[in-house]
């Protein structure tokens, strides 16, 4: 019943992407939602960038996940239910998988197909595992069977969770503590506030793939939804907030324009720019008090030596 509400506000696909890139585009900061950067060119260029010199996150969270794994295995207890927020194709996933050896894992992903190819692959390396993947969108409630059994844990890895504005983080935290109810876990990948020059590389890589990944969205827009973006009248605008604590990544319209969406029309002064992308930094208090605010305590945290990320282990009171 949720699930048919749902669907008549929010359509999946692409009657949902283009409901989105309609009513983004007719706002007076044009603004794109971030999880449609991810079709199957935008997920490798994400790859790409994931294995970039300036894009430490990655590399930061897989090295603190594997210099810390006895102690988060310990947190987590073993055999018991993980739900993870992604689709589980990436090496932390399994290195989480190897240590803590759930009874059942339940990968929640936007992509059906990204769900289908990791768990192809995940069944084959974890045999005795059962994989029960959802296809869904964390960015809103989800129907999930509120989990039940002694050991519930949710992994939110990625720093996926900086998308969100600190209030949609709260109000997601809160909706996941329902789920896991008292005592149940969560652990949290959460990127650092750190050097702003550092983070400003993080997001304009010399090699431009973050520029790619940016741009992509509208060779998307045009290819899905029938749109005439000139791409080579956009670029690529990436930029540390500090007052707000977030990277902000912008399309900018090298001059006056207007651009079509199938019957939809929309114009760009010189200079305008399209909001693709939050990303928000926390230190390690602010985001154990975000957490706190959402019925959560901050029990463990773990991060690498360079002190570049963070994974939060949360605890339901
Ligand atoms: C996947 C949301 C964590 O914010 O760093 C990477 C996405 N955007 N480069 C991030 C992203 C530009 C990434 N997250």
């Amino acid at each position: 019943m949720g699930r048919d509400h749902r669907s008549r506000s929010r359509p999946a696909g692409l009657a949902g992407f283009r409901q989105d890139v309609v009513a983004g585009l007719s706002l007076p900061q044009k603004t794109l939602p971030p999880k449609h950067f991810y079709d199957a060119a935008g997920s490798r260029l994400f790859e790409r960038i994931c294995r970039l010199p300036e894009y430490y996150l990655t590399r930061a969270e897989l090295a603190l996940t594997r210099a810390h794994l006895p102690a988060i295995a310990r947190f987590a207890g073993t055999g018991g239910i993980l739900l993870e927020y992604g689709s589980g194709e990436s090496l932390k996933t399994r290195l989480l998988l190897r240590a803590m050896r759930p009874s059942v894992y339940m990968p929640v992903d936007i992509s059906q197909d990204a769900l289908r190819l990791a768990g192809a692959k995940l069944a084959r390396e974890f045999p005795e595992l059962r994989i029960a993947p959802v296809a869904g969108d964390f960015s809103r409630p989800l129907d999930l069977p509120r989990l039940a059994g002694r050991d519930r844990l949710v992994y939110f890895p990625g720093s996926t969770i900086g998308n969100l504005t600190p209030q949609e983080a709260q109000a997601f935290l809160r909706m996941t503590r329902g789920q896991v109810g008292p005592r149940g876990a969560m652990l949290v990948g959460v990127d650092l506030k750190k050097d702003a020059n550092v983070l400003h590389a993080a997001y304009n890589d010399a090699r431009g793939v973050t520029a790619a990944f940016n741009l992509n969205l509208l060779k998307r827009i045009n290819r899905e939804l029938g749109g005439d973006f000139d791409l080579r009248r956009f670029s690529h605008y990436a930029f540390y907030n500090a007052p707000l604590g977030r990277i902000e990544m912008h399309l900018v319209s090298l001059g006056a324009q207007t651009v079509n969406v199938g019957d939809h029309r929309f114009g760009f002064a010189a200079g305008e720019s399209i909001h693709t992308e939050n990303s928000y930094k926390y230190s390690i208090a602010e985001f154990q008090a975000l957490a706190a605010q959402a019925g959560f305590r901050g029990a463990r945290v773990w991060t690498d030596r360079r002190g570049l990320f963070s994974l939060h282990g949360l605890i339901a009171d």
